[in-house]
Formats: structure tokens, sequence, C-alpha cells
């Protein structure tokens, strides 16, 4: 019995790769945790620039509080079931005037998981329309395993290593419109990618990416993941991650590094070249 989803829904998300739009607040809600956001930013800047966006959930409580959120956990256990941890999350940022884009690509590919049946809620914290740059999704791309990817490490790219998929057909491709205070959900094998934001408001979105059922096993780095529901694994080289006591307090900044530089040797294993995120 689903916790949340219909049983079309869930269909869908299998068939497609995605689901969109969820309701996950209302928008003076995440337009609240927008405020807790900027003005994070504005306190500790070498903590949320654009070379220091990845996984902010384990040392600021306001995205603590999202990735352990009620309705959140219910649909992810009703996607890939109740035992699960949440690998990481990326802020993904594109500021009016900038040129910063997504490239088609599939997130799995540099994951180094032993299976990528994991999923990724993504929350708007802006308006994510055309105009912003929204995702869009590939139906179905999710069913074709990984395709090549090509390592661009183009500048407005925001990928780590710029990669992109070639040859995707555009005209397949569905963009996921989102209120702030909506979420979508996509597949760690899903063909995406988002186009550069011309308006004048900034484009957050939050990727709670990803939560990984515990069966599954990292094998380029180190296994450091936030246990969140049901049976944690007991496989001997997990390491797990705690929650901040509080905003940035010590000991989650020092843990944050490290799991931010074992993200880096995942992510840029094999890679020509490593960028400072
Ligand atoms: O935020 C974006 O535009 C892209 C995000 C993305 O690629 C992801 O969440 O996997």
């Amino acid at each position: 019995m689903p916790k949340f989803l219909s049983n079309a829904q869930i269909n869908e998300y299998h068939e497609q790769g995605f689901l969109s739009p969820i309701d996950l607040m209302s928008e003076s809600e995440a337009i609240e945790i927008r405020h807790k956001l900027e003005e994070a930013e504005r306190l500790y800047p070498e903590h949320l620039n654009a070379e220091n966006r990845n996984n902010a959930h384990l040392v600021f409580d306001f995205l603590d509080e999202l990735a352990f959120n009620q309705l959140i956990v219910d649909i992810v256990e009703d996607l890939i079931g109740p035992d699960f941890s949440l690998w990481g999350s990326v802020l993904f940022i594109k500021d009016p005037g900038t040129k910063h884009f997504v490239s088609w690509h599939q997130d799995a590919t540099y994951m180094g998981m032993t299976s990528n049946g994991f999923v990724t809620p993504w929350i708007a914290l802006s308006p994510s329309t055309l105009e912003t740059g929204c995702m869009s999704m590939i139906p179905g791309s999710h069913k074709s395993k990984i395709r090549p990817h090509d390592d661009t490490f183009a500048e407005d790219n925001i990928l780590t290593r710029g990669q992109v998929v070639k040859n995707v057909d555009e005209s397949e491709a569905v963009d996921l419109i989102l209120k702030p205070g909506q979420m979508s959900l996509h597949h760690g094998e899903i063909v995406h990618g988002s186009q550069p934001n011309l308006s004048q408001d900034r484009r957050i979105g939050f990727a709670l990416q990803s939560y990984m059922p515990n069966s599954i096993r990292q094998h380029i780095g180190k296994n450091m993941w936030l246990p969140v529901r049901g049976e944690a694994s007991k496989e001997p080289d997990q390491i797990e991650l705690i929650r901040p006591a509080n905003n940035m307090d010590a000991a989650a900044i020092a843990q944050r590094e490290v799991v931010n530089q074992n993200f880096g040797d995942i992510l840029y294993h094999g890679a020509s070249q490593r960028r400072n995120y």
C-alpha cells in the first residue's frame, strides 16, 4: 500500500523516469526557505558560493529538515522501497545575467553505484519556468541504460565535468515547470538538462541527490551516506553520516568537508581535469 502516491503515479514514474509536479509546501513556505538560504549565503559566503553548493544539508538545519521532510520521504518510499539513505544534495542556482546551463546527461554516469535505481527529488525555491531555465526530461530514456558522455568542462556548464550525452532528440523533451514549493522526482538514469536563466530573478532548485536503497553500494569512493528510513546497511564499509546539531556547527562543517572530498574523488574519477566543486 503506497504511503502517498497513487498507483498510477508510481507507474508513471517507472515508465517515464520522472514525476512532476508534486505539491510539497505552500509558496510562502518555500519563499521562507529561500530567505533562510539567502541569509545563509550572506553570513557564510565561502560555504555556499558557486563552488560550494554540494551537501549543504549537512550543515544547515533548514536544508536538513527538507532531507527528512515526511512527505518527501513517504514519496521516496513509494518509489524505491522502505530502506534508504541520502547520498548527497546539490543547490542548483542560476543567477540572472549568467549563461549557466546543464547539458543533457544522466546523473548515474559518474556516481559509481552498483545499481542506478535511485531517485532525486528536486525542490523549487523560486519559479522554475521556460524563462528561468527549468529542467527538461526525455521520457523513458532511463530504460536505455547509461549512454556515452563527452566531458566538455564547458565554462558555463554547471555539471562537474560539463558532461553531455550527444544525439538527444530534443523534440521529445518534457519541461518540468514548477512553482516555488513544488517538486519533481527523477530516476538516476533519465536523460535531462536545463537552459540558461533569462529572467531577472534567481532560479533556485534544491536537489536531494539522491535517495539510495540501502542495498546499493558505492564502488568508486567511500560509502558515506546519511541513513534516512528503515533498516540501515550492515555492510562493514558503511560510514554513517550524522545530521547537523545546529546551523554550521564545527563537527558538521568538518563532516561536510570530508564528504565533499569523497564526492569529488567519485565524480572526477578518471577525468582529465578536476574543477573546484
Ligand atoms: O537544476 C538543474 O537545472 C539541473 C539539475 C539536475 O541536473 C539534477 O538535479 O539532476
